[in-house]
């Protein structure tokens, strides 16, 4: 493998060997360098609508980038007649990863990180999921950088967040349905966080949700809470689906929060990350099913 003491200047390389150098470079330079967010593309044509899919944005909610992995993995390799389906009639734009230098960081020094690794004098990160221009800074938020939940110094002060939510402006009009991936508590949440009061399309999101969860609990009986943030969880601002819903108008819009319900927690062991990603995609079939009834 490639990394930044043998790249030479005599010799020409593939395309994984310089992504291998830059993420080697960032290791070694992270006072100035950040990774970048990448993702993945699945269109078998042009016109159609879109299902953008963003995990990981808490890096050490390990069992997203897992699942979604294993989406891509189906949507590009399956012989099931729904799935392909699926994959043909809409235009996937799918990013495991949305918190990059958080993830590298739970994997080689701190397993529950959760934040970016932005610092701020002694502090360090910002809950990217809490910095999106939506109420930014209201209740579930702090503005305390040593805190789990820091906001950051303004909306979208973050690299991560403003690149991401101008990519998803550029398509806004075109996003059908939009997931973001987290963990744990099985539950399937709907906008808004700050509030109670049933959103525009509230009973049409929550009548589709039950039924997607109704189909996720087929192949392994796991129960899953649907209901809006606020009600469902706790109260919380900020957050990328809020935002997406808000500034966007996006007709359907989820955030999952995966396995499993108390007993590992973020450490989910991996003999699960299959039969969560397994429910995970039957789910989001039946949610593209009810979706096309509309
Ligand atoms: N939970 C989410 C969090 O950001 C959430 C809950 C998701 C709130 C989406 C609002 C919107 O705190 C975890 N486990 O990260
Ligand atoms: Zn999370």
């Amino acid at each position: 493998r490639t990394n930044t003491r043998s790249m030479t200047w005599d010799a020409y390389y593939p395309l994984e060997d310089i992504y291998a150098w830059i993420d080697d470079l960032v290791a070694t330079h992270s006072s100035v360098a950040r990774r970048i967010i990448k993702g993945i593309k699945i269109s078998h044509g042009s016109g159609r609508k879109i299902i953008f899919i963003e995990s990981a944005i808490h890096s050490r909610e390990w069992i997203t980038p897992a699942v979604t992995n294993y989406i891509i993995n189906e949507l590009l390799t399956s012989e099931d007649e729904d799935t392909k389906a699926a994959a043909r009639d809409f235009d996937w734009y799918i990013f495991p990863v949305t918190n990059p230098d958080g993830y590298v960081w739970t994997h080689t020094e701190y397993r529950l990180w959760r934040k970016n690794r932005r610092p701020f004098g002694a502090d360090i990160g910002v809950d990217l999921n809490r910095n999106w221009n939506n109420n930014w800074l209201g209740v579930g938020s702090s503005g305390n950088a040593s805190t789990n939940t820091y906001a950051g110094p303004g909306p979208f002060s973050e690299e991560e967040t403003r690149t991401l939510s101008e990519y998803i402006s550029s398509l806004a009009d075109k996003i059908d349905l939009y997931l973001s991936m987290h963990s744990s508590g099985q539950l399937l949440l709907i906008p808004f966080g700050n509030t109670t009061e049933p959103l525009a399309n509230y009973y049409d999101a929550i009548k589709i949700g039950r039924r997607a969860m109704g189909a996720l609990s087929v192949r392994y009986g796991t129960p899953y809470t649907t209901g809006n943030i606020a009600e469902a969880i706790y109260l919380a601002t900020g957050t990328s689906i809020d935002w997406v819903k808000e500034a966007h108008q996006v007709p359907l819009v989820y955030c999952y929060e995966l396995r499993d319900r108390g007993v590992f927690g973020h450490v989910l062991p991996a003999d699960q990350i299959l039969p969560s990603g397994e429910e995970t995609m039957d789910s989001i079939l039946e949610m593209i099913h009810q979706a096309r009834r509309l």
